[in-house]
Formats: C-alpha cells, structure tokens, sequence
C-alpha cells in the first residue's frame, strides 16, 4: 500500500471567509448558496465550527440554519475566490516535489512512500505551519498507509488536527470509526449494509464478501477489503489545470433542461476541445446555474474513474441542471470538469 500524507482544509469556504472579514472570526458563520430568505431556497455550503455547535452543518437549508441560530452571519458563496486559494494552496503542497493527487478543492493526497513515521509527521507540521502562515488558515492532515485511511485519519483530527495511524493501530482504529466514515458509504450504501445486518466497520469486515458483491457488485469487494484495512489504490498525480470549465449568458431565461439542450451541447463541445488540447482525463463532472436573482447554485458528480468521454459530461451535467432549474428560473448556466490528470503515462493504471 502506498504511504499517504492527506490534507484536508477546515471549514474551508467559511475559513476563506474569515480571512476577508475577521471581524467574523470567533462568530457562528455559515457560507450558502443564496440569500436568506431570498425567494430561491439556499443550502449551507459549509459552517464554521461555533455554528456546527448549533447544530448547523453543510447541505442543510439555510433558513432552518437561521432558525438554529438567530445570531448567525450569513455570507454568499464566492466559489471563484475559495478556488483561487484552493489553486495557491495546492502550489505549496506540490512545492514538496512528491506526487500529489487533487481530490477536491479543499482535499489533496500525497505519496510519502520511503519517508518514515517521524519523519512524515514533520512534514505533515511544516505543511500545516507554511498554510498557517500564508494563508491564515487551518488543515487537518492524516497519514496512513492507504489513501482511504489517511482521509478517515484526516477526518478524525478534525479541526486543526495532525494524526498518524501506523500499519499496527490500523485495525482499532477502523473499529474506532462509524460505518459511516468509510470512504464509499455514502447514505444510500449506509442504508443498505444496515439491511444486511451490518452498522459497523467492525461487521463489515467479518461479513461474507459474496454477499457484499451480490447487494453492490465490485464496489462489495472493495468496502470488504477496506473494512480490513486494505486500500491499493494509487496516488494519481494531478495536471497542472485543476478545472476547465465554460459558462454561458442565456438569451432569455429558462426554467427546463429541454430549454438549454442546444446550449449544454455547445458548452460540452468547449470543454470537450480544452480536454482534448491539454490532453487530461477527468473524474468530477459539476454543473452551476445563476439565477435571475443572481444567486448562484452548483452541483458535481463524482466518476467511479477517470473518463474523457463527451458522453459521460452530457450524462452527468445534464440531469444536475435538471435539478438545479426546479429552484427557479436561469440567466447564466455552465458546465465544468475538475480533478484532472494527464493522459501521457498514466492511462496504464486504471
Ligand atoms: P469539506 O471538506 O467536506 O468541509 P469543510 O472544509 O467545510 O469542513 P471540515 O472542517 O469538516 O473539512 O468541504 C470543503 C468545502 O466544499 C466546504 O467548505 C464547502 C464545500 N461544500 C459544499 O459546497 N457542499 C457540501 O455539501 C459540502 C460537504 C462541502
Ligand atoms: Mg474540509
Ligand atoms: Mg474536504
């Protein structure tokens, strides 16, 4: 297995917010996608951790975080901004010249394989201590052996955290996280294992594997093999560009996907010529709208691998704009791809 540092930023859109107003800081702070009590219903993006403790946390809609807590402070997304800061962050953790995998934009997975513990853990407090310094912002960093673990390590420190699980604390400390917390258990999955009479990482592992494959197919295998502490998976170096993405002014609004499907074609045939110029595959598909009230909402979809097919952009984007058009009517739509890699040398691994 290869030996992961994985830096995770906290509470990063509302931290980058903090930067700019810190008169905020130390206040309960949620960033969303539109106004308060604006006609169009808005969800939290993400809250700062005295906000969390209301009880507020991301994809929940904004005016029942302001019914948590009436003294929240309330900013709209400025996605671009966060980008940018995602962008000169990744220059730092790419400075360390190891291979280095952009999970999202506030994720990042490096290869350290050959360093040892301590020395990792000294890496990990530079990393920390130089975003700290140039950015006025926090991360949690998880090491591991294994991508997935390092994240669940990353996820467990949180906030501003540090935590090294060795190879021989690998299996208590599965059994210290819900079954939740295994990279691909999302709520659907969570349902379904529960089903089967399994609701910890600990079942999981002892459970029969056939029966895993049967319910979910190969991704069976993989939850089995990481419930036991195995993850093969690679660190895949990043390209250069994190994104390429197109957007476009509408002619006159729209309310239906049917309205801009000559427009998302035209859009897919743009990105589709920067992915085929700059020779990168893609594993994230997302979509964004701007409303006639000029508040903006986005959605992404995340490939079981990397891909660069046209089809795959048009099947994914297409029913997320669906969804994202039934809030209200558009003035703006685009389309996007993100965690990039390059094609030449490294399509051998998938
Ligand atoms: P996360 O890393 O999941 O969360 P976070 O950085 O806000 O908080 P934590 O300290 O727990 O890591 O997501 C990174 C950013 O992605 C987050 O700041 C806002 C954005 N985001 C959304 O827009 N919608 C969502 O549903 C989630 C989960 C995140
Ligand atoms: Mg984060
Ligand atoms: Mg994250």
């Amino acid at each position: 297995m290869v030996f992961v540092l994985y830096v995770d930023m906290d509470y990063f859109f509302a931290a980058c917010e903090e930067v700019r107003h810190p008169e905020l800081k130390g206040k309960p702070l949620v960033v969303g996608t539109a106004p308060v009590n604006e006609k169009f219903r808005g969800v939290v993006q993400t809250a700062n951790y005295e906000a969390r403790k209301f009880g507020i946390h991301s994809g929940m809609p904004s005016i029942k975080a302001l019914d948590l807590c009436k003294e929240l402070n309330y900013l709209h997304s400025d996605e671009e901004h966060y980008e940018s800061v995602s962008a000169e962050i990744i220059k730092v953790l790419r400075s360390y010249g190891k291979p280095l995998e952009v999970i999202s934009v506030d994720e990042a997975a490096m290869d350290i394989t050959g360093l040892t513990d301590e020395e990792a853990l000294e890496l990990s407090r530079d990393i920390k201590s130089r975003i700290k310094k140039s950015f006025g912002l926090t991360c949690t960093i998880g090491i591991s052996n294994g991508k997935a673990f390092a994240k669940m390590a990353s996820d467990k420190a949180k906030p501003d955290g540090l935590m090294l699980v060795k190879a021989q604390e690998l299996r208590s400390f599965l059994d210290s996280c819900s079954l939740d917390k295994l990279p691909g258990v999302g709520s659907k999955t969570h349902e379904k294992l529960k089903e089967l009479g399994i609701s910890s990482i600990s079942e999981l592992s002892k459970s029969d594997p056939m029966v895993l494959i049967d319910a979910f197919g190969s991704a069976g295998k993989e939850l089995y093999m990481l419930a036991n502490g195995i993850d093969e998976s690679k660190i895949v170096e990043s390209s250069e560009i994190l994104s390429i993405g197109r957007e476009v002014t509408l002619k006159s609004p729209a309310t239906s996907v049917d309205e801009v499907t000559p427009v998302l074609k035209g859009l897919i045939d743009e990105v589709m010529k920067e992915i085929e110029k700059n020779g990168v595959l893609f594993r994230n598909v997302g979509a964004k709208v701007r409303y006639t009230d000029f508040s903006i909402s986005a959605k992404s979809y995340s490939l079981h691998n990397y891909s660069d097919s046209r089809e795959e952009i048009e099947k994914r984007a297409a029913p997320m704009l669906k969804e994202l058009l039934k809030a209200g009517a558009a003035r703006k739509i685009g389309v996007r791809v993100s965690r990039l890699i390059k094609t030449k040398g490294q399509k051998k691994l998938f």
